[in-house]
């Protein structure tokens, strides 16, 4: 699938986290072995394409170093690419996304939007891949501090995020990326807080602004720990699909290009659901039955 192939649906992007400490499944695909069962599994269940990821890129953690990162997300990738899945590779560094694109990954995700690493929009341009450019403001370690997660410019968060963006977006094109490979995230969850992650989902549809399509990673954040939190504190990491799944259906009628989520055939029957929804009401009540 390229980058932009008219699916005529919102594609599904399945976590494939190669970590030990990722904060949503972190520890469980560790090997790759796992990993590789765990990609087959995601497209069994309805996945357009497997995100693979080789470093935590929750709050508070610390990174892994080149070579262990390599190690993790290379194999994986050669194993479920060979077998005809198409792989994005979730990294920050320019030689990992290159071994990866050699592995057979066609898009490569950015969270940092080319931020981290200076040779990583000229390697992508060069190598004519699909390139996710995620809004971000700083490593793991840092981003949650009130430094970062703050949003004082004109139009609050939504309009710093759509003008932060929008300078990747040049950034990437003035590169060589070709703009018919140009994704788009305002990174839920990044340098954010709860009412910012609200704020953008709640204006999605602003960031069509931007004029490339969008993929939105909301699948087991924090923001919505916190929004189903009881006297225990936020609902555990495990425990937020019903509103992941709520939240997804919200936004369906935003046509995203993409979601990136953890349980891939919830939100399939979502967006099912969604799209018959769409379908009756199109019809105006007077339409097919099945
Ligand atoms: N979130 C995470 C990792 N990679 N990539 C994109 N494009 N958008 C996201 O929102 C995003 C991402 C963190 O979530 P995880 O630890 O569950 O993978």
């Amino acid at each position: 699938m390229a980058a932009q192939a008219p699916l005529g649906r919102t594609a599904v992007m399945g976590v494939l986290n190669v970590t030990p400490d990722s904060f949503s499944d972190g520890g469980r695909w560790a090997t790759t072995e796992t990993a590789v069962a765990h990609g087959r599994a995601l497209v069994a269940a309805g996945a357009d394409l497997i995100d693979v990821g080789g470093e935590s890129t929750r709050p508070g953690s610390t990174r892994p170093v080149e070579s262990e990162e390599l190690a993790r997300v290379v194999p994986v990738i050669r194993a479920l690419a060979e077998e005809g899945i198409t792989i994005s590779v979730d990294t920050m560094r320019a030689s990992v996304c290159r071994a990866a694109v050699e592995a057979g990954a066609t898009i490569v995700n950015d969270v940092s939007g080319g931020l981290a690493d200076p040779a990583m929009l000229d390697t992508v341009a060069e190598l004519g891949a699909g390139y996710v450019a995620m809004h971000w403001r700083a490593h793991g370690d840092e981003m949650q501090s009130s430094t970062y997660a703050s949003y004082d410019g004109p139009g609050g968060v939504v309009g710093v995020v759509l003008e932060e963006l929008g300078v990747r977006r040049d950034a990437a094109l003035a590169a060589g990326i070709r703009p018919d490979r140009l994704i788009l995230d305002p990174g839920l969850g990044f340098a954010k807080t709860a009412d910012h992650n609200w704020d953008l989902v709640a204006n999605l549809g602003r960031f069509e602004e931007l004029g490339h399509p969008i993929l939105v990673g909301a699948s087991r954040k924090t923001f919505l720990g916190q929004l189903l939190a009881d006297d225990a504190g936020p609902r555990a990491v495990d425990q937020r699909e019903f509103a992941h799944v709520s939240l997804l259906t919200l936004l369906a009628e935003r046509q995203v290009w993409g979601l990136r989520v953890h349980d891939v055939r919830a939100c399939c029957d979502a967006l099912r659901v969604a799209s018959r929804f769409a379908e009756a009401r199109r019809s105006g009540g007077g339409g097919t039955r099945s």
